[in-house]
């Protein structure tokens, strides 16, 4: 598949969105979930069943947090030249010069347990509805996303609401991610989008790794 940039680049401002398949291999996939895994063991009692309220409550859910002190090739990722080139467009508009930089704000990896009712629908940028991409998620699919295991909820365009979702009412055009592991999910953080309910157990859904970009 031949990525043209502008294209993308326009995706993303109109829809909010957008999934590049084939980004990584499955063998890849496969190993950072090994190092994934390995590291939820090591660190699992420190922080990763926190019982709390909505987003934060972490009990039905693995969770690895801060990955560039977990393995350098993390880094692989961080750093994925096609991710950059889109960044460096969306990230950088409005900046003097557009040549302002921006830096990794958050980078976790998730995966919902058997049981998982999902996320509330929500932004992960804290403020709806701003004039420009104040940060990007990048969020690397370690396995198929698909209805059955806990994939993302995206309403495409919804970056552009001045306002948060309201979960007590049936929320509109909201559609799920469906696409193969070693594909990457980009969307501005203002994008409402949540977790899925998990279903079949059997069916994993390793890791997604989560990136966040700022602008500084
Ligand atoms: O894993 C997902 O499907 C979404 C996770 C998410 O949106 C978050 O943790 O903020
Ligand atoms: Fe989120």
């Amino acid at each position: 598949m031949k990525y043209k940039l502008k294209n993308i680049v326009n995706n993303i401002k109109k829809n909010g969105y957008i999934i590049l398949p084939n980004l990584i291999s499955k063998n890849k996939c496969e190993k950072y979930k090994k190092i994934l895994n390995k590291n939820y063991e090591m660190y699992k009692d420190n922080y990763c069943s926190i019982k709390k309220e909505g987003l934060a409550n972490k009990q039905d859910e693995k969770v690895v947090f801060n990955l560039h002190n977990k393995n350098l090739k993390f880094f692989e990722l961080f750093q994925h030249k096609k991710v950059l080139d889109i960044l460096d467009v969306l990230l950088k508009e409005g900046s003097y010069k557009k040549s302002e930089p921006y830096y990794l704000n958050n980078i976790s990896a998730r995966c919902p347990l058997k049981g998982n009712k999902g996320q509330l629908i929500h932004i992960d940028s804290n403020l709806a509805g701003v004039n420009y991409n104040i940060i990007v998620n990048v969020m690397w699919l370690l396995d198929d996303f698909n209805e059955k295991n806990g994939s993302t909820y995206i309403v495409p365009k919804s970056h552009l609401v001045k306002k948060y979702a309201n979960n007590n009412k049936k929320i509109e055009n909201k559609i799920l991610i469906k696409a193969k592991k070693g594909s990457v999910l980009i969307f501005n953080a203002n994008l409402w989008h949540g977790g899925s309910e998990k279903k079949k157990p059997t069916i994993s859904l390793g890791y997604n790794i989560g990136l966040r970009k700022m602008v500084c």
